[in-house]
């Protein structure tokens, strides 16, 4: 096991890893920009090191001063988070240059995974359900247009190297599709310096849902069952609940089962998710992702794993602390991503937090890194904490989310709270009724007047 964990990372998530390291005795390390010098997981570590300016790429990016520190502080592990560098196959590359573990996956499932053309010829490979489209990348119009004739329109062109929506267009007809296909390899060289595009079937109003699996590096394999997230605004996840509001048992017992196979056979190492669309009773493979994600308490909730400490274990050589037929779904959880930003625009609110009161009582979990007094930086993204709530039912579980929203105070900044206070007493939310337009059809039909 190892000894100290340095934590690369900022905010809730990096208090999140630091919880699990200490609860296994093992010590902290936390990095900061000098934005975030007095912030939570820094007054919490062990130790703390300097590593940067504010600017991402000058700190929480910087390979260069995060091995540096893991030097300094003699760290035997690095925990990379979400987001960052979480997803950088050079970086647990590097670390393991320099003896330092990755708590991840292995450098090449990164590297396959984060190449959404070769995601989708390994997720097929493994025997997941893919959306029909082309085998591999598009390379002229022509091919295009012979894989949209096979297809069908509308179809989408995708970014090999985009994933959370970016570089996508739809083309509805043959006419819309060469300018489909410019316009996304356009845009792909520019964001990602790589303008390979993809074809898939466009599905018009499918759900968003993701099955959390963990992997012990050496052919075993566990599914956790499966979140809910079509509630997103401009691929945003904004409210994420497990198990989906669209499945039963069986359905859940089936998809979750493809996907363990499929990281058993792929010698999958830590936590993953493995997302898809949801439409008319089928699944549709879209993308993988290898870290640990945001919404990762909901799965938590309903099922008394930590995944964090998982991770860890794992990563030290463990096996996985439990068997397939050990995991159990007990009741329901929703998350409300709780965000700095006005509730109906999402324009970012950066400042000082003047009152903070969280909510408690059984079933009610806050992951924050926020205090009263606490100056929320401008430089990075707008999430203040996470509200998770478990109930045995799903309208349990509604109930207390709004006595737990009406108890939430957070002063000084604007908040996305009363957008989750309609939301929670929305009947198509009550409901389960929506897909990943939802929300932004919501929205934009003044669904939260302020
Ligand atoms: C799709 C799709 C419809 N058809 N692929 C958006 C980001 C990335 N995860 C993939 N995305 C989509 N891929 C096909 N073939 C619709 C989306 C999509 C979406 C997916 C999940 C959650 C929210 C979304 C919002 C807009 C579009």
């Amino acid at each position: 096991m190892f000894d100290k964990i340095l934590i690369a990372n900022r905010g809730e998530i990096a208090l999140r890893i630091l919880r699990a390291a200490k609860e296994l005795g093992i010590a902290t390390v936390a990095v900061h920009s000098t934005a975030d010098a007095d912030a939570m997981h820094v007054r919490l570590a062990d130790e703390s090191v300097c590593i940067g300016p504010p600017a991402a790429r000058e700190s929480y990016l910087n390979i260069p001063s995060i091995i540096a520190a893991c030097e300094i502080t003699g760290a035997d592990a690095v925990h990379p988070g979400y987001g960052f560098l979480s997803e950088n196959a050079r970086f647990a590359e590097v670390l393991a240059h320099h003896n330092i573990g990755f708590i991840g996956p292995k450098a090449e499932h990164i590297r396959t995974m984060g190449d959404k053309i070769e995601a989708k010829r390994t997720a097929l490979s493994l025997g997941i359900p893919c959306v029909p489209g082309s085998e591999g990348g598009i390379d002229d119009i022509d091919a295009a247009k012979r894989v949209a004739a096979e297809i069908g329109y509308p179809v989408l062109v995708k970014a090999a190297s985009g994933g959370g929506g970016r570089g996508m267009k739809v083309a509805r007809t043959e006419a819309d599709l060469e300018q489909a296909v410019v316009l996304a390899r356009t845009e792909a060289k520019a964001a990602f310096g790589d303008d390979a595009v993809y074809l898939e079937k466009y599905l018009e109003k499918p759900r968003h849902i993701e099955v959390q699996i963990l992997g012990d590096g050496r052919g075993d394999a566990v599914h956790l069952a499966e979140r809910d997230c079509s509630l997103q605004r401009r691929h945003q996840k904004v409210w994420e609940e497990g198990g989906s509001p669209a499945l039963n048992e069986a359905m859940r017992a089936e998809i979750g089962g493809i996907c363990s196979a499929a990281m058993k056979k792929l010698g999958y190492r830590g936590a993953g998710t493995i997302e898809f669309l949801y439409e008319d009773g089928r699944f549709y493979f879209i993308e993988m992702n290898t870290r640990i994600q945001v919404e990762h308490p909901v799965t938590e909730m309903i099922t008394g794993i930590d995944l964090v400490n998982e991770q860890i274990r794992v990563a030290a050589g463990s096996d996985l602390s439990v068997s397939q037929d050990e995991i159990r779904v007990e009741g329901h959880a929703i998350e409300c991503r709780i965000n700095a930003e006005h509730p109906a625009t999402f324009r970012p609110s950066p400042g000082q937090i003047t009152y903070y009161h969280p909510p408690g009582g059984l079933g009610v979990r806050v992951d924050s890194a926020a205090f009263q007094g606490y100056r929320i930086p401008p430089n990075y993204d707008s999430l203040i904490g996470k509200l998770i709530v478990h109930g045995r039912t799903r309208n349990e579980c509604l109930m207390r989310l709004r006595r737990a929203l009406d108890e939430f105070v957070i002063d000084g900044v604007d908040t996305t709270l009363p957008l989750f206070r309609t939301l929670v007493r929305n009947a198509d939310v009550q409901n389960g009724a929506y897909d990943i337009h939802w929300l932004e059809g919501f929205l934009e039909a003044g669904g939260l007047a302020t």
